[in-house]
């Protein structure tokens, strides 16, 4: 009997966990950093989904936005420039146990981390991706990105850049192998709570672009868009995202968008303006680098300990048996 009411305790314990159990540090962004946004919703998407701690990871690079791992209480690493995504595909390969996301800025992501980018996609590992874009290099102040856009001043264009920005969406979607391309916005909290959500249980790598604020380097960039709901397209269908009655009514300009159209998809990421939000595409059916490959045991404890035990034993110098 008393076992039994320990068991059921144990249980509670492991499964129910409130929003209080993912917060880790006090968030040490700029107020009104559209990072803050986007941590309060994979936060909320934890609890929700009942995601044990221990069993979820958070992977970045380096930049702003790579400092959310330590703002969770789960498992986190704080990785190199622009290696977040290799990262997460060895924890992924290594612990498929384990739930894997990805939080990298535009310059991580799409300038030292572009390479990993590309191949991440095509290797299609289950992992969740959130790509930070606030179209500027936050952390070291203000260094245009590849997403900057054309005629920025920063301290490295002080004459305004003069290349035309790179679109994360169409090259994504350019890639082979892409099966999930979405993008939020960090001021509608709903949506990017919602295609998180749709993000998260899509079986392969999801791609996620956040258009994030900088307040503090870039304070009136996003104003256009943030102040006339007309310039955000909202993408809806019922394979993709469904919006509630109040934020159709503040948000009127509508498409129906079905996110298994590649060639729609890819015309309604390269036009822009107004901003596209949803699901842009998922295709189910695209195979998984992991499952192809499923070569990588369960590290369970006693698989580790028998892997130490025959190193081990390489070393060992047994007693000699006596001669008779
Ligand atoms: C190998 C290497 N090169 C350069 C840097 C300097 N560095 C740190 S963060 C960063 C850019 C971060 O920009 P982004 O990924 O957009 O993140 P944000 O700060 O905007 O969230 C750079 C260039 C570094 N840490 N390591
Ligand atoms: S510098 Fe910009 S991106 Fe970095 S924390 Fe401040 S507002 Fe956010
Ligand atoms: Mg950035």
């Amino acid at each position: 009997m008393t076992t039994r009411a320990h068991e059921c305790l144990m249980r509670m314990y492991e499964e129910e966990h409130d929003l209080e159990s993912y917060q880790g540090s006090i968030p040490r962004w700029c107020s009104g950093c559209g990072d803050n946004a986007v941590l309060a919703a994979v936060q909320r998407l934890c609890r929700d989904e009942k995601l044990r701690p221990e069993k979820t990871v958070f992977v970045s690079g380096i930049g702003c936005s790579s400092r959310l791992p330590h703002y969770m209480k789960t498992y986190g690493f704080h990785g190199i420039h622009g290696r977040a995504l290799p990262i997460a595909e060895g924890i992924r390969l290594a612990r498929p146990d384990l739930h894997v996301f990805v939080n990298t800025g535009d310059g991580d992501c799409c300038s030292i981390g572009a390479a990993h980018w590309i191949h991440a996609i095509r290797y299609n590992m289950d992992v969740t991706v959130m790509v930070h874009d606030n179209q500027i290099y936050g952390l070291t102040k203000m260094q245009a990105s590849p997403t900057s856009p054309r005629g920025l001043r920063s301290k490295t264009t002080p004459r305004g850049a003069c290349l035309e920005a790179l679109n994360p969406l169409t090259v994504t979607l350019g890639i082979q192998n892409v099966s999930f391309v979405a993008q939020a916005v960090d001021w509608i909290p709903e949506l990017i709570y919602d295609i998180l959500s749709r993000a998260f249980h899509h079986k392969g790598c999801s791609f996620v672009r956040i258009v994030q604020r900088c307040p503090e380097f870039l304070p009136e960039l996003l104003d256009p868009w943030l102040h006339d709901p007309n310039r955000i397209l909202l993408l809806t269908h019922e394979k993709g995202l469904q919006v509630s009655a109040a934020l159709g009514k503040v948000y009127k300009n509508q498409l129906e968008h079905d996110p298994t159209d590649l060639d729609r998809a890819r015309a309604i990421a390269s036009a822009g303006d107004p901003m596209p939000v949803g699901i842009l595409y998922q295709n189910r059916a695209v195979p998984r680098y992991e499952e192809m490959r499923a070569i990588t045991p369960l590290r369970t404890p006693e698989l580790i300990q028998r892997g130490l035990e025959t190193e081990f034993d390489k070393f060992t110098v047994w007693p000699r048996e006596p001669a008779d």
